[in-house]
């Protein structure tokens, strides 16, 4: 309609979040929000794009981009960006706001996935040297950007708890912080994309998802307070719930950026599921990137679950409604690639998993012989000798879900010919009186496991010097003084739980389309100069 009027962005921009008549601007075309907000499914987070273009949201929440939502849209139409503001017909980046420029700030041994929103992977050096991930080298899985709470408005965050019947309590984070007990939990957190880009890489078949190799897993205690205190709290009826006559089935949680997800109530009610609410990271205030000041922590389930920025949970008798209950995290067969999407459950609690972090060739009894550090699959090592054995020293992880512990981790340096166990770190076990780090009531955290052996010689064969690229050829500074003539051998992890699940032989077998769950043995390619 031409005869609409033309706004400049500086007017625009005096409808931001707290006016009362919010505008956005999509395309060239400014639209007025106000009726729409109650309605908007994602509700009030459409408030984030206010005052300015809605274009970089709708990018990172792509579900937008249909023209139903645009149908909607176009009811709210009430006039132009003023051609004094458009280059090529649309506003200029620099009048486009970036969702991501409130991030914080991340360690730079992150490895980073990707930048906007932040993705980023743990070394492997980190995933094992200590029991506990410090925080910031916590991997990072974030939908989208990193919601700003001001450290001294914090204990003023709400949080609202909303019953099946409608009934609504609200919690300041001082309130959950001075009104329920307190309580300390270790658990791992592992995405389920975890060794995703093992699973393309050894099918050699392509998954959509983030590449992530062995990093998508860190290990921490967190404190807060439980989540089934605060529903007793809230008037839900705990003990009914435990008897299984609630029409209560699930606890969904929300997040200030919109994400969410839930779990099974009786996940949420089990006395020994150490469902918490957290607002502690390693004795720390969570940080920023882990959901800052709240989050939920489910132990054993997968990470998805664990929502952080926390501002909402609803008792329903469904699942969340969110693309990721509904659709991204869940595993279907090798063969299928155009789903039914409700056809398969969400993933809730994790299978059985392991990885090789660390690996070093060589003579390990020798304190200035360099360790060749296996940096997240991208090299491993190569080093002379003129003994008839190579020493090899590997470290690692292993983790089931369900509180289920880890009881055997099994290593091959023959590619899976012969087996031998590895030593499993008496991390959870008390020291010099101090008690031990691991809280809870199932094994929720990671075991770390350590192999020192030999492979003698005569495994290592000879690998074609124009072989296809594999994660040897990336070791380019070894590259640089080879001749070709090496000799290689694939060492190997699988572990088990005490439910005597274990480990798949091939990725190819639970290829699944979404790269979920990958979880077969964990192969690395190690070659030594002849
Ligand atoms: N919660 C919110 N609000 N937003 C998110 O993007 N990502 C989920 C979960 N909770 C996410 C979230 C996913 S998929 C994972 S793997 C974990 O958070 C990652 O937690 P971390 O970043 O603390 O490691
Ligand atoms: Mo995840």
């Amino acid at each position: 309609d031409p005869d609409l009027p033309r706004f400049r962005i500086a007017e625009v921009r005096k409808h931001g979040a707290d006016s009362d008549n919010p505008w956005v601007i999509h395309g060239d075309k400014v639209y007025d929000i106000t009726d729409w907000i109650s309605a908007h499914p994602g509700g009030q987070v459409i408030l984030r794009a206010a005052g300015g273009s809605i274009d970089p949201y709708w990018n990172i929440f792509t579900i937008h981009k249909n023209q139903y939502v645009y149908d909607i849209l176009s009811q709210y139409l009430i006039g132009y960006v003023d051609q004094a503001d458009l280059i090529n017909g649309k506003p200029a980046q620099d009048q486009i706001e970036d969702p991501f420029e409130n991030d914080p700030e991340r360690h730079p041994l992150l490895i980073t996935r990707t930048a906007k929103p932040r993705n980023a992977e743990t070394p492997g050096e980190a995933l094992s040297a200590q029991f506990l991930t410090p925080n910031d080298l916590f991997y990072v899985r974030n939908h989208m950007w990193v919601p700003t709470i001001d450290d001294a408005q914090s204990n003023e965050h709400r949080l609202t708890v909303e019953l099946f019947d409608g009934t609504m309590k609200e919690y300041t984070l001082q309130d959950l912080k001075t009104k329920f007990p307190r309580h300390k939990v270790t658990a791992a957190l592992q995405c389920s994309g975890n060794r995703r880009k093992h699973m393309s890489d050894d099918s050699g078949k392509q998954t959509n998802g983030l590449p992530w190799t062995s990093g998508a897993i860190s290990n921490a205690s967190w404190e807060g307070v439980l989540l089934s205190d605060v529903l007793a709290d809230a008037g839900f009826d705990v003990s009914e719930a435990r008897s299984g006559s609630s029409e209560t089935q699930h606890v969904q949680f929300t997040g200030l950026e919109a994400y969410g997800a839930s779990i099974p109530i009786k996940k949420a009610i089990d006395p020994q599921g150490d469902v918490l609410l957290a607002y502690r990271m390693n004795d720390k205030p969570l940080p920023r990137d882990h959901g800052f000041p709240l989050r939920a922590i489910v132990p054993g389930h997968v990470a998805a679950r664990s929502v952080k920025w926390l501002n909402h949970i609803t008792l329903s008798d469904e699942e969340s409604t969110s693309q990721w209950q509904r659709k991204d995290y869940k595993c279907f067969g090798p063969n299928q690639t155009k789903v039914d999407w409700d056809t398969a459950p969400a993933i809730q609690e994790l299978p059985v998993q392991s990885a090789i972090t660390t690996l070093k060739l060589g003579n390990w009894i020798d304190p200035k012989a360099e360790p060749h550090v296996l940096k997240n699959d991208q090299e491993s090592g190569a080093r002379s000798q003129s003994s008839p054995e190579q020493e090899i020293t590997m470290t690692g992880y292993a983790f089931s879900g369900g509180g289920r512990s880890i009881i055997r981790v099994d290593v091959s340096v023959d590619g899976g010919c012969s087996w031998t166990q590895a030593h499993l770190l008496p991390d959870c076990v008390s020291k010099n009186g101090m008690p031990s780090p691991c809280q809870g009531h199932g094994a929720w955290s990671w075991k770390r496991w350590r192999f020192e052996g030999s492979v003698p010689l005569h495994t290592f064969k000879n690998r074609p010097s124009s072989g296809p690229e594999d994660t040897v050829a990336a070791a380019a500074n070894h590259r640089s003084q080879d001749n070709g003539q090496k000799r290689c051998t694939t060492v190997l992890v699988k572990a088990t739980d005490d439910a005597y699940n274990t480990q798949p032989e091939s990725h190819a077998a639970t290829w699944n389309f979404r790269g979920n769950l990958a979880t077969a043995w964990h192969r690395v390619q190690v070659c030594t100069d002849c």
